[in-house]
This record gives C-alpha cells, structure tokens and sequence, in this order.
C-alpha cells in the first residue's frame, strides 16, 4: 500500500508570498507523513520554480521551504529533488527533449496554496486540468468568479441572494461618460461608499468616499490595479462568517464572527488575529445561523463551487437583514485561521479537514473522467 504523493505549490509573486510560505508549513506539520509523501514546489518572489526534495516528516521552519542554494538540508527520506514530480505536463512541456531525467512517479494530487492573479483566479486550475493532476479546492470556473466582485455579484444576484447596493463600470466607461455614473452612485449608492477594483487579488486600490471628489480620486486610484472598478453601499453590520466544505452536497460549519479591536474588548474572545478577533461560534438570534449557512451553501453552489469556500455575510445593524458580501475559494489556511477554526468548532479538527479536501479532489478528478468531451456518431 503505497503512500499518497501530495504536491504543495506555494510561495508566489503576491504579497502574500509569506502567509502562502506559512500556510504551505503549516499544511506539511499537518499532514500524517506514514500516509502521504509530500512534493514541495516553492515559486520565488521572482516567479521562478523551484522544487524541493520529497519530505519525509514535518519540517520546523518555512525557511526551509524556500530551497536557498546555501540553505541547511532538511530530512528525507534519501530520494533525490524531484524536479519533475509535476509530470507529465509539465515534464513533458517545460522540459521536452531533456531525456537524460530518470522517470518520475506523477502526483496523485496537488494543493494550490497561492494567492492572488496566478493562484487564485483559476490560471493554475487550468494547469492542473490541461495536465490531468487532480488539485485541492476550486475549479477553474469559481476561481475566476472568485476573483472578480462584478461577476461574483451578478451570480449572487441571479440567485436571489440578498446583497448591498452596487454599480459598475470599465475605465473605458468611465471616461466616457464620468458625469452619468457619478449620478447614478449618488442616487442609488449614496454616501459614504466604498470603492474597489473588481478583481480581489489584491487589498490596494480600496478606498472609502464620502462626498463627490473623494469619490472621483477614489475611483481614479482604483483604475490603476484594474480595468473594472465597482461601488459598494456602506452598511453598517456585524461581520460573520461560514465555512463550506463539499463538493456537490456541500457542508457548511457554525457561523463565526470578526470582531473590529476597537470593539473586542467587551468580548471573552478566544482567538485573537492582529487587528481583530473572532467570535466562534458567532452568538446569533433563533434560526440566524441556520439562514446563514443555508445562504453560504447555495452560494458556494451558485458559483459552482467544488472543495472549500468562505463565505463572508453582514448581519445589518438597523433590521437584522443578511446580506452576502463575498466567496473566498482560498481562505486564510493556518490552523489559527478562520476557515479551519470553524470547522475544528463543528467538529472537525485541522488534520481531518485536509484527508477531506484531497478525498474531494480526488473524487471531483473521478467524476470528471467519466464525461465524454467528444462526440463520435459512430
Ligand atoms: F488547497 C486548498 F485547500 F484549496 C486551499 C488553497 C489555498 C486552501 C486555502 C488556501 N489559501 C491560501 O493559499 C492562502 C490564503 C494562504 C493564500 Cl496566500
């Protein structure tokens, strides 16, 4: 009985290169290493690949991973880097002709643990398919949308899922025509409101506008990391949050809670995260968390979600209303993180949740197999 081969790919050239290095580790301490054989894949700031040696146990120190020339060994099991562990596409793509390379085993999955443009908008999804290696999470189709508020807002809308007031609009119709916008934002937005670019790969270009000028400065800073700028209704609301796991009949955890520090000091909060604290289970009136994580559920399938998912509501201040603010198909991941801490509430501890997500992966790439993608009249 063979183990598992488990790719990681981590690092990237997003600011997050550092909590995708630490995700990445904290994954690895996880993982029971009698059952799985860990293959890391570290991309450097510079987006360069690099693999690294198959791991034979847990590994103390995310430096480690990064794969220095001058970087001290870590334990393995004696086998050589496997710098083609990601065959056969990219053995045979990458590396065609190079005949010299002994024979590696494929990865039986893979986990794409990167954030932003490349990672997380379905671009390394696609990889993954074109290479026929199974992969952990989203499919290429709700990473995209995952990515991008616009589209992810139109789905929701077409799901009848409640939401706050929005417009949007390209830079191409903003130039043309800046006057008309800006009074649609004041009649139907209002302020203050928020202004983002749609795509969510990054937290720069985010803004709160409180009057005309702030609102035009707003929206010209926003153009610079994307060509789709969109304006959110503020609503004053409490944060919660749900966990979803699944593929076709997904799960969703108990609700929890993000607390602002300003505010938390009235809470006996258990798990404390920089600036804010989270409440788990969130405390909620009869029958709010059951709306809630009926909601996160038929989101996570209205996006055609497959594997994991956050899903961020407001509970509105003025009458209890949930609205749905986001889908995040790659949550923050460390054992101290939201998405794992609900589910460890609900039941199912940091390790479980990872034999899930490969079990689901695994399943997902099974199902796939059996559709036809050609048609033969004969
Ligand atoms: F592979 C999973 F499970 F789908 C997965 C992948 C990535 C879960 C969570 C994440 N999250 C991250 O990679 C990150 C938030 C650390 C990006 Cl930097």
């Amino acid at each position: 009985n063979r183990k598992i081969r488990v790719g990681l790919v981590y690092g990237g050239k997003s600011g997050e290169h550092d909590v995708s290095l630490q995700t990445a580790l904290a994954v690895i301490r996880a993982f029971d290493h009698k059952q799985y054989e860990i293959h890391p894949f570290y991309i450097t700031k510079q987006g360069e690949w690099r693999s690294g040696p198959r791991l034979a146990g847990p590994v103390d120190r995310a430096e480690l991973l990064r794969f220095e020339p001058d970087a001290p060994a870590i334990e393995t099991d004696g086998a050589e880097p496997a710098p083609h562990a990601l065959q056969p596409f990219f053995g045979t793509l990458l590396k065609a002709g190079d005949e010299d390379e002994p024979a590696q085993q494929p990865l039986d999955v893979v986990f794409p643990l990167l954030h932003g443009t490349y990672g997380e908008d379905g671009t390394i999804q696609g990889l993954f398919e074109m290479a026929g290696i199974p992969y952990v999470g989203a499919g290429v189709l709700a990473s995209a949308v995952g990515m991008d508020k616009v589209m992810m807002k139109k789905i929701f809308a077409q799901e009848g899922l409640p939401q706050c007031v929005f417009r949007h609009f390209t830079r191409t119709q903003w130039d043309k025509d800046q006057p008309y916008f800006l009074m649609e934002i004041e009649v139907s937005v209002g302020y203050p409101c928020f202004v983002k670019p749609a795509n969510l790969g990054s937290s720069v270009g985010i803004s709160k506008a409180r009057n005309r000028d702030e609102l035009i400065a707003a929206v010209t800073d926003a153009f610079q990391y994307d060509r789709k700028v969109i304006v959110e209704e503020y609503v004053e609301a409490r944060e919660i949050e749900v966990s979803v796991l699944g593929n076709e009949e997904p799960e969703a955890s108990v609700p929890g809670e993000i607390v602002s520090s300003n505010e938390f000091y009235d809470y006996r909060a258990k798990y404390i995260d920089g600036k804010s604290a989270m409440i788990i289970p969130a405390e909620l009136p009869e029958g709010k968390a059951d709306e809630i994580r009926e909601m996160a559920v038929r989101a996570f399938q209205a996006i055609d979600g497959t594997g994991l998912s956050r899903v961020d509501f407001f509970l509105r201040k003025s009458d209890g209303a949930v609205l749905i603010n986001e889908i995040n198909t790659m949550p923050g991941f460390t054992p101290f993180s939201m998405y794992p801490l609900l589910w460890k509430e609900s039941g199912k501890p940091y390790g479980e949740l990872l034999n899930d997500l490969i079990r689901l992966a695994l399943e997902r790439h099974a199902s796939k197999q059996s559709i036809r993608y050609t048609f033969d009249p004969d």
